[in-house]
């Protein structure tokens, strides 16, 4: 059984979908940010920098009880253990996964947050500032476009690379941008969307 220490964010979320993608068993131990539970000494034994998602496996390689934060590396994790090609086995494959998924964790979410934050939530609106983060986002909209112009998924076949990418373009891409210039991420995004695990993910815990 995996614990999945949770909360209804972009993070959190890509971690519940490879969950659920992964058809391993695992249990949602939510962590309110909103009321500093991050900062729990408990919690901050499994994730030091105060943030979700983490999980405990435990029944871990070897049988041991592990930990892990950091959704990229959760991603990995659990598609390794499900075997069932979200994190593929062949290297040249694992490669183009690898790629976007630290695009999609590195690059992608913290640039998107970033907009999130400074066009969407802060009370207060400085106008160079979301100038610059609608153009940051819209030009990663363009790259996953181009990607998705002729591949189905960003590598290939639905990976955790996806998983990662998804929950931005889908909070930000669809709700604030509008998807009306990526006729390619439309496409992906709306065929991820449709998937029961994805919509189990994003539904009531
Ligand atoms: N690079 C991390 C980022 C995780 C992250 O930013 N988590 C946010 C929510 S989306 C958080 O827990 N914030 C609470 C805090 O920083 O105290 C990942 O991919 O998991």
């Amino acid at each position: 059984m995996i614990d999945l220490y949770f909360w209804t964010t972009d993070n959190g979320y890509k971690a519940r979908q490879g969950m659920e993608e992964s058809g391993l068993p695992y249990a949602v131990k939510t962590v309110n940010i909103r009321e500093r539970q991050q900062f729990h000494p408990e919690y901050l034994k499994i994730s030091p920098g105060h943030k979700i998602p983490a999980i405990v496996d435990h029944d871990g390689p070897g049988g041991r009880r592990v930990s892990l934060c950091e959704s990229g590396a959760i991603l990995r994790y659990v598609g390794e253990k499900a075997g069932n090609g979200i994190y593929p086995a062949d290297p040249l494959k694992r490669l183009a996964v690898d790629q976007w998924l630290f695009w999609g964790s590195a690059t992608f979410t913290t640039l998107a947050q970033q907009f999130g934050q400074f066009a969407v939530r802060s009370p207060e609106k400085y106008p160079p500032t979301i100038a610059h983060y609608t153009a940051v986002l819209k030009d990663m909209l363009a790259t996953l476009d181009r990607r998705l112009a002729d591949n189905e998924y960003v590598a290939g076949a639905y990976s955790v690379a996806d998983i990662s990418i998804y929950p931005d373009t889908h909070l930000h891409g669809v709700n604030d941008i509008g998807l009306a210039d990526y006729p390619n991420v439309r496409r992906w995004h709306d065929s991820i969307a449709a998937r029961p695990a994805v919509q189990k993910a994003w539904g009531p815990h």
